[in-house]
């Protein structure tokens, strides 16, 4: 029997990686759109470990340009695709704001158009994000599907824009094309400037003698923290459902930094209050204080349900870094 393809744009990132693996183990063949540039070493590095298995396949391509993203469609025919690239990094998109409205915002419709074009029979799922409903909250302090988005960063509006063109693409063209509304999602492969691997880090270098403080931002925003393996499954599960649509998906639990650095820093027999400050080197112009996400809509619908909660997250997170330095 031919075998399903997924295209994963974005897969070499965190969350895409664990996609990659997750697609992978139901018996996908899973091209991974990676970008060309001129240091290669690193852009690969996440999937190290399986690249030899024979079901995954790479092809250059940048969402911004779309001709890339025309010859890609062309060449993979793909029955899936998952699109996780992005400028991902919030406090960035202030320095970096129309880059990242290029990517995240017109990455989405470059997409969006090449799909029609090529083949509008394709199934795709987008990452949107928790970061558009900005300071918004619903009555009973969550946000769900149906919480009003007013985004407070360029990332955020430029994420905006995707989610609605796939929103308008749904209903225009009855393109298969739905929307994970992800909240902060995270694992061993989150990247270094993102604050609970900063955490994390900053508090075994704090163990070892390394260093002896950590600076962080603001310490009392609170975030609703995922472990990336659930994602990689919700997001099968939406590309699977019988009609496209848009989801939350988020643990429903939400910790402050504070919390974080308490209990990293416990684990690892120390007081945070010795080590870390804040500074305004890491404020955001602009901040979002506090996400809990809803996601009975998803686990109703598509019976999904996360295996992880923000403990073992983080566990797996210490263990992981603790060997690396
Ligand atoms: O910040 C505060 C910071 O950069 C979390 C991305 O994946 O999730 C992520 O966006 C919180 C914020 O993630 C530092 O102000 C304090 O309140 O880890 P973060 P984020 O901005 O929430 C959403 C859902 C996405 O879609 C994004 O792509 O932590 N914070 N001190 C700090 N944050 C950082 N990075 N560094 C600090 O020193």
């Amino acid at each position: 029997m031919k075998k399903s393809k997924a295209f994963i744009i974005g897969g070499s990132g965190q969350i895409g990686s664990y996609i990659v693996e997750n697609f992978l183990s139901k018996g996908l063949e899973v091209w991974v759109g990676i970008r060309r540039h001129s240091v290669s070493e690193t852009q690969t590095s996440r999937l190290n470990h399986i690249f030899n298995d024979e079901n995954l396949k790479f092809v250059y391509i940048d969402i911004t340009d779309q001709t890339s993203i025309t010859n890609a469609l062309n060449k993979i025919n793909p029955d899936f695709v998952v699109n996780c690239a992005a400028q991902s990094h919030v406090k960035i998109s202030f320095d970096l704001p129309v880059y990242t409205a290029n990517v995240d915002g017109m990455g989405v419709l470059n997409l969006l158009e090449s799909i029609r074009q090529c083949c509008p029979t394709t199934r795709l799922i987008t990452f949107s994000t928790s970061e558009m409903f900005g300071n918004s909250v619903s009555v009973g302090n969550f946000q769900s599907e149906d919480t009003p988005m007013h985004p407070v960063s360029p990332y955020g509006c430029a994420k905006l824009m995707g989610y609605s063109l796939i929103r308008n693409y749904r209903n225009s063209y009855g393109m298969f094309a739905s929307n994970i509304i992800c909240f902060n999602t995270e694992s061993p492969r989150r990247g270094e400037n993102f604050v609970t691997t900063k955490v994390v880090k900053g508090a075994i270098d704090i163990l070892n003698g390394k260093t002896d403080k950590l600076e962080l931002g603001n310490l009392e925003a609170a975030r609703d923290w995922q472990n990336a393996k659930d994602v990689a499954e919700a997001t099968w599960l939406i590309l699977n459902h019988d009609k496209p649509d848009d989801f939350v998906i988020a643990s429903g639990v939400s910790h402050t930094i504070k919390d974080l650095c308490e209990y990293v820093f416990s684990k690892l027999g120390m007081s945070y209050q010795d080590y870390v400050i804040s500074t305004e080197k890491f404020l955001r112009p602009e901040e979002l204080n506090y996400l809990k996400g809803d996601s009975t809509k998803a686990r109703k619908v598509l019976n999904w349900n996360p295996k992880y909660n923000f403990e073992q997250t983080i566990d797996e997170m210490i263990e992981y870094w603790k060997t690396k330095i």
